[in-house]
């Protein structure tokens, strides 16, 4: 069976990852189960540019195809920020609390109406051999709450409202938010891609 590196240094992608393609016909391995451990640059201004980096550096590491996605939350209030900041916006190595914390500090005197965000997932799926970076796209539209709400999930979940069912992602079991999420959206995508591949 074809093995496809996900290169994502982040175990809770690799989970979300996982649950989404099962039933692909092919065999996803970790960038952790590659014994791959180094930080991999995303120094890209867009979504698209850090998916593609982050799966073609990968892939041309290891010779194999790789899949990669680049996703975070865009504020409409902030200008879509924190965008492609969104791991590192509290800083390296901060953790989800803090991320959140500092989301809800930035809109304190933004009132409800105004709160809109969206979060957004570009996956780039990288093949050595013929060098072609396919990429799709996903988004979720929501609300910033005015507290953490919930403790599924990871990253923005708690302060993240999808507007469909006024709840955060955070308070949604796995198998809901994997049945919305931007991620599932891009996947399914992706998934399209895979079923016809050419594999060799
Ligand atoms: P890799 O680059 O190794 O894949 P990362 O966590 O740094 O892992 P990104 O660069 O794509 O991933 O940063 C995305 C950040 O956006 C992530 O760390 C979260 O803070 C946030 N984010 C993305 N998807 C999310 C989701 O489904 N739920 C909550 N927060 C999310």
């Amino acid at each position: 069976m074809t093995e496809i590196i996900l290169a994502t240094h982040n175990e809770h992608k690799v989970e979300e990852i996982n649950a989404l393609l099962e039933g692909v016909p092919v065999h996803f391995v970790s960038l952790k189960e590659k014994g791959y451990f180094e930080e991999i640059l995303e120094t890209g201004a867009t979504f698209d540019e850090n998916a593609r980096l982050k799966a073609s550096t990968i892939g041309a590491i290891f010779g194999q195809m790789t899949l990669a996605d680049d996703s975070g939350l865009e504020v409409d209030a902030l200008h879509g920020a924190p965008g492609v900041f969104s791991a590192r916006y509290a800083g390296a190595g901060a953790t989800p609390e803090q991320l959140c914390q500092k989301l809800l500090i930035a809109l304190k005197d933004v009132p409800y109406e105004l709160r809109t965000a969206r979060f957004r997932c570009v996956m780039a799926l990288f093949d050595p051999q013929t060098q072609v970076c396919h990429l799709v796209e996903g988004a979720v539209e929501g609300r910033i709450t005015d507290s953490m709400r919930g403790h599924h999930g990871f990253g923005y979940d708690p302060v993240f409202e999808v507007i469909e069912t006024g709840r955060t992602m955070a308070e949604m079991p796995p198998y809901e938010k994997n049945s919305i999420s931007h991620r599932f959206r891009a996947v399914e995508k992706i998934k399209e891609r895979l079923l016809e591949y050419p594999f060799y």
